[in-house]
């Protein structure tokens, strides 16, 4: 039991975007946090802050709750912006409160002496319940960068427990795929795989996977249907179905015995969309929507991107999964190290050929902390200024990192938007109303 008398903490997530419409993904690492800490017996409120104004927002939180601590999640692009922004409007105002990031920025950019960390008193690495806990624990006195420390997830499960939740679900129809309201959610920390580009080992102590058990997962989700009307639960996760399918054949079997209550989804591998029994099995329990990070066709690029060798059957495999009754969603990209125009063509052509899919496109940007960021930067080959890094939004960028010239790069990727968006338009009106409220919550338009 924590000696000292409860810490009031506030838990930011700053949000990815200056925009209320992009509302629809829960703050589910500030939300386990507080979980974690309430355990602790700390007192904790946690506060999404996405599309209201930065320093307003911030200010009022403060004033009103008066923490002790302030926590922020940080993540990239338009959220680090948003993120800084409150930092220095907290320190404005309230000097003397301790403040703490984490989250896949904090692993991206783990060097407190960086500006990006002005004002900040502590940065966590990775997966921060058992290291955050403890330094609030210990009086949040230590500075620097703490490291991440083993915790079992399912001691706080999906972390539902907080009065906001049910403003996530989306109402019947809304989300491609599913029938039911619905709610996106993570049920796995880390990835079994290790593809090159993909920052997720970086973010885990040792780089590893850490799954909330099936067991665990069954009877989070019986709270969150009861708590919030969800019936449709969609899982963010590369690594529900892990390389050992432990965890996915202990879930098939607990929704078949429970009589299959939900709708879900899950992202899964390219690959294994060839083992029809898994899919079959998967439907049964009645997994309807599968979200596949296909990132190339050409067999040689995801060759390069350590991923599996199923390009050269990519077009084969989503009509698999789509024949058998899944809702196929499917992220590619342009633009990979090395490319070539004939690699960029097979995507091209995988967009243009496979019709009952639909596609997230994307322009590749490398992770800093990726085995394939230090090949670049080793190589002379990247040159953006980490200062700016933080800032910029994966999937829109003028980077050049392949073997084709500007132009040809250039022209290839309009086409590229050019077929994703024929597609969208040739949806129903109500599909594409769907898609749109739906799009920032169901994809994971990137590098992952
Ligand atoms: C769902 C998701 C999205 C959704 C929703 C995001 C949102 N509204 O926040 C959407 C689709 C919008 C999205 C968009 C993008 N995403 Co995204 N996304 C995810 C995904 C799959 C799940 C996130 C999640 O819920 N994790 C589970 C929760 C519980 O974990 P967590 O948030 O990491 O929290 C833990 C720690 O980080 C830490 N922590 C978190 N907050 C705090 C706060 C404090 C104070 C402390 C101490 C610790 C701490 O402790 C938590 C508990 O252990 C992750 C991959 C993953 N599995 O994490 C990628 C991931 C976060 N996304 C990523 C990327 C690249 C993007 C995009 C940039 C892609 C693009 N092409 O534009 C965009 C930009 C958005 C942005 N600025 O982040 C990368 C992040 C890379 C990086 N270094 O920042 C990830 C890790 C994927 C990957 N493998 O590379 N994403
Ligand atoms: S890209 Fe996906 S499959 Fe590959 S390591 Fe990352 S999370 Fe795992």
């Amino acid at each position: 039991m924590n000696p000292r008398p409860p810490t009031r903490i506030l838990l930011v997530h700053p949000g990815v975007s200056d925009s209320p419409l992009a509302l629809p993904y829960a703050p589910w690492g500030a939300l386990s946090l507080a979980q974690a800490l309430r355990g602790n017996g700390h007192e904790v409120t946690v506060l999404d802050l996405v599309g209201q104004d930065a320093r307003k927002s911030i200010r009022e939180a403060v004033e009103d709750l008066v923490p002790d601590v302030v926590g922020f999640t940080g993540k990239m692009g338009v959220a680090a912006r948003r993120m800084r922004e409150m930092i220095d409007e907290l320190r404005a105002v309230r000097p003397m409160t301790r403040i703490a990031v984490g989250g896949p920025l904090v692993s991206a950019f783990p060097d407190s002496s960086l500006a990006l960390w002005k004002g900040v008193d502590a940065i966590f690495l990775g997966e921060a319940e058992a290291s955050f806990a403890r330094w609030v624990d210990e009086g949040c006195d230590r500075s620097g960068v703490v490291e991440a420390e083993e915790f079992d997830l399912d001691a706080v499960g999906v972390p539902w427990q907080w009065d906001q939740l049910a403003t996530y679900v989306m109402p019947a129809g809304l989300a491609p795929g599913f029938t039911v309201p619905t709610l996106h959610m993570s049920g796995a920390r880390g990835c079994t795989r290790r593809c090159s580009f993909c920052y997720l080992a970086t973010h885990l102590p040792r780089g590893g996977f850490n799954p909330i058990s099936a067991q665990r997962l069954l009877s989070d989700l019986g709270g969150i249907a009861e708590a919030t009307g969800a019936r449709g639960f969609c899982f963010t996760d590369d690594c529900l179905v892990d390389a050992s399918r432990t965890g996915i054949d202990a879930l098939n079997a607990g929704l078949i015995g429970a009589g299959t209550p939900y709708e879900l989804g899950c992202s899964i591998q390219l690959s294994l969309l060839g083992d029809s029994a898994l899919l079959r099995r998967m439907y049964d329990a009645g997994f309807r929507y599968l979200y596949v990070g296909a990132e190339s066709a050409s067999a040689a690029v995801r060759k390069r991107l350590g991923k599996d060798d199923a390009g050269n059957r990519a077009a084969e495999l989503l009509h698999g999964a789509t024949n058998l009754g899944y809702f196929v969603q499917c992220s590619v990209g342009l633009g990979w190290p090395g490319e070539t125009e004939a690699e960029a063509n097979t995507t091209l052509e995988l967009v243009e050929n496979v019709n009952d899919v639909l596609f997230d496109t994307f322009r590749f940007l490398p992770l800093p902390g990726t085995p394939v960021f230090s090949q670049l930067v080793d190589r002379g080959e990247l040159h953006v200024a980490k200062v700016q890094l933080p800032f910029m939004d994966f999937g829109d960028n003028d980077l050049n990192l392949t073997s084709m010239d500007d132009d040809t790069l250039n022209h290839a990727w309009e086409q590229l938007l050019r077929l994703r968006d024929e597609r969208y338009f040739a949806l129903s009106p109500q599909e594409i109303a769907a898609h749109a409220t739906a799009g920032c919550a169901t994809q994971v338009a990137g590098p992952r």
